[in-house]
């Protein structure tokens, strides 16, 4: 049976909301982060390949890598049905948010973590240095970017209540961890209304609601 080992506030809270969501049966293994790195504990780091959460095993299987993740859960049979027909309108905007979710939005909130984990352990007395310099990059960098992908956001969320359109897709599942980190460090603000809708919808979903119990956290993205 396949068996998601899933680390704590971490992108691996889209495979259970995933699986949740297929009705799919699944073993699921919950490891803490190291409290003092915040990183995955060695256990851990052991089954994934890349030592990063998500990893799954199924069988001999063991895969890393979220996308790769659903796209193999996907392709089991009979659990086809978060992926819009090839052709149709509604798979291009898919595949443009599937990809974006971990190819764009997802690094630029792995950054802003990173750097406000890194501004709370350097010495006292080098924080306001390293403070200006992070700002820098994160307004030069991070923001720009963020403002453009919630921008077509905004445009494409107009056209229906979920990224591909009128259906709820794997796009969503993959972007609503990156969402709520975005939402979470003031990216998404009121002048994203169509985004704060999408991310109400997202919490209201019922097999999210059952992953957010069998997580157990106060929220899917980690906290700082
Ligand atoms: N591109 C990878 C990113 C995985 C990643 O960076 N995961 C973070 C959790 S959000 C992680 O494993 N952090 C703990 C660590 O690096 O030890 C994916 O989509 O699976």
């Amino acid at each position: 049976m396949l068996t998601l080992h899933h680390l704590e506030y971490s992108q691996s809270f889209r495979i259970l909301w995933l699986l949740e969501e297929l009705g799919m049966e699944y073993t699921l293994k919950l490891y803490e982060r190291d409290s003092k790195s915040s990183l995955a504990p060695a256990d851990y780091k052991a089954i994934s390949p890349l030592g990063t959460s998500p990893v799954i095993t199924d069988g001999d299987v063991v895969l890393a890598e979220t996308n790769a993740i659903v796209d193999y859960i996907l392709d089991k049979p009979g659990s086809d049905r978060l992926r819009p027909a090839a052709g149709s309108p509604a798979r291009t905007r898919y595949l443009f948010w599937f990809h974006a979710a971990q190819g764009s939005m997802q690094p630029m909130m792995t950054f802003n973590i990173v750097l406000n984990v890194v501004k709370t352990r350097v010495p006292f007395f080098l924080r306001p240095i390293i403070g200006t310099v992070f700002s820098q990059i994160l307004s030069g960098f991070v923001q720009p970017r963020m403002v453009a992908l919630l921008n077509q956001a905004e445009k494409d969320l107009a056209d229906g209540p979920w990224f591909a359109g009128s259906e709820l897709t794997a796009a969503d599942i993959v972007l609503s961890y990156s969402m709520e980190s975005a939402s979470m460090r003031g990216y998404i603000t009121d002048k994203h209304p169509n985004c704060q809708t999408w991310l109400k919808r997202v919490y209201d979903n019922k097999a999210y609601k059952v992953a957010q119990q069998k997580d157990g956290k106060p929220s899917a993205a980690f906290p700082v």
